[in-house]
């Protein structure tokens, strides 16, 4: 099949899990991003521990961040990236509750988008240091439309704990 006119864009999609070994999870999720249909995965993050942002007394999360290049418009990603936390048991019991895998759609080429199933970019990602360190490993001058440079950003959540993993 031809790929001729199709419009690919770049796009960032944060990856979260603390249930049934959050490490597998985002590992896996990694290959099935990259076999997603009009999709090639371009680069991933290391893998960041950190304590639950919102969400007491749940064990700590694994994150990451993926950068990907498609001719899937957001609504069609964002539905594929559903049906994958679905294949990973993802049920969503109430607001910010532990999850064997979250994947959230961060920015998507320079696009704005303010849709009652979708924002663009992500509405909390700019306070958020386990999306903006992983995010800064692998796009270091990255646009986040509306926001100030990422580096402003991470300097503004230099407060929140995170550690990076030392292994791939
Ligand atoms: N996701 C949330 C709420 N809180 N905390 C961390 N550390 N990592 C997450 O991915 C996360 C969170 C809602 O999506
Ligand atoms: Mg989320
Ligand atoms: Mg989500």
């Amino acid at each position: 099949m031809s790929n001729f006119g199709k419009q690919y864009n770049n796009a960032y999609i944060a990856l979260g899990s603390n249930l049934e070994d959050p490490i597998w999870q985002i590992r896996s999720a990694f290959e099935k991003i990259a076999r997603l249909p009009d999709t090639h995965l371009i680069q991933h993050s290391s893998l960041y521990k950190s304590a639950p942002a919102g969400g007491l007394n749940q064990p700590d999360y694994i994150n990451a961040v993926a950068k990907i290049n498609t001719s899937l418009t957001p609504f069609e990603l964002l539905e594929v990236l559903l049906s994958i936390e679905s294949q990973h048991g993802r049920v969503r019991k109430f607001r910010n509750a532990p999850r064997t895998l979250d994947l959230d759609i961060l920015l998507y080429g320079d696009m704005q988008l303010n849709d009652d199933k979708l924002i663009i970019p992500h509405p909390r990602m700019s306070q958020r240091a386990f999306v903006l360190y992983p995010l800064s490993e692998i796009a270091p001058s990255c646009h986040i439309p509306g926001h100030d440079k990422i580096d402003q950003l991470i300097a503004a959540c230099s407060n929140q704990i995170i550690e990076r993993l030392n292994m791939t």
